[in-house]
């Protein structure tokens, strides 16, 4: 696929998630580098990859990396670090899920799947609850790859999160940037998280280094209406808003999970400084 061609794919969301958003980013620009090198179209392409998916900062800190070394080889190694990072992950911080407990999830983490896959696979038998996510409803991803993986699933919508909340033991979601104000994910994180600190069950998001982000513009995504009212409102004149990211502030956070093991929000703080 040429640039258009995956810009169109990410904005549409046929390719999503933050961290497969930057592999596909990373290979199409690996194409334009053979052909044309690390000039003009290198960067005029990966502007308007980074553009289609503004808020995630993976594709942003790669490219960055890739633009300081301009070699192919920069763009293999990095590519080959996000292929594994969720494996590495996954080894290093399974222990987190307890034997016999509910996981309450929200929207599709491949770092997420990544880590309770894992779990059971080390024969750890525990329940998780899944939040379909409106609008773009992620949660249909996660409830099938965790049932593949061999997981027991609960599937509810979002809004039934206070009903389930007692039978919870921790909640663990993805991350699109790890920024000084909070951790980024799917729209609906930060109320799940505040409903969870509310009730003592610790919150746990899951993701690399790599998305430690200290960009000063950023911006959440605002997605198109019609995915919220699919068929409008005919005769209703008024605005629909469609954000889709919000910040989880660091007081509901228990720690990040990540390839350097869990990092509690204290550390991950210095670290963006
Ligand atoms: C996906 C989402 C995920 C993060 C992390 O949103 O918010 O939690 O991107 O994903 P969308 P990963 O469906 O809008 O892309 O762990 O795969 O990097």
């Amino acid at each position: 696929m040429g640039v258009r061609e995956v810009v169109k794919s990410i904005k549409s969301m046929k390719t999503r998630g933050a961290t497969k958003t930057a592999i596909v980013g990373l290979k199409t620009l690996r194409d334009v580098a053979e052909k044309r090198g690390f000039g003009k179209e290198f960067n005029q392409a990966a502007k308007k990859l980074e553009s289609a998916r503004p808020t995630a900062v993976v594709m942003h800190n790669v490219i960055k990396q890739v633009k300081g070394e301009k070699t192919l080889e920069a763009i293999d190694k990095m590519v080959y670090y996000l292929a594994n990072i969720d494996d590495i992950i996954a080894f290093k911080n399974h222990k987190i899920v307890e034997k016999g407990s509910t996981i309450l999830t929200h929207c599709h983490s491949a770092a997420v799947v990544s880590l309770l896959s894992y779990a059971r696979k080390k024969k750890i038998k525990f329940k998780v609850v899944v939040t379909e996510t409106r609008p773009r409803y992620q949660g249909k991803i996660t409830a099938k790859e965790l049932e593949h993986a061999g997981i027991d699933v609960t599937y509810i919508i979002d809004a039934a999160a206070g009903e389930f909340i007692n039978k919870i033991d921790a909640m663990v979601v993805g991350c699109d940037s790890i920024r000084k104000e909070g951790i980024v994910n799917k729209i609906g994180t930060y109320p799940l998280a505040v409903l969870a600190h509310e009730k003592k069950v610790p919150v746990y998001f899951v993701g690399g280094t790599i998305k430690l982000d200290i960009r000063k513009k950023f911006k959440i995504e605002e997605r198109p209406e019609g995915e919220v009212l699919v068929r409008g409102l005919p005769g209703v004149e008024m605005d629909v808003k469609n954000p889709a990211f919000d910040i989880t502030p660091w007081k509901y956070v228990t720690a990040v999970l990540t390839e350097k093991g869990s990092l509690k929000p204290d550390k991950i703080r210095r670290m963006l400084k």
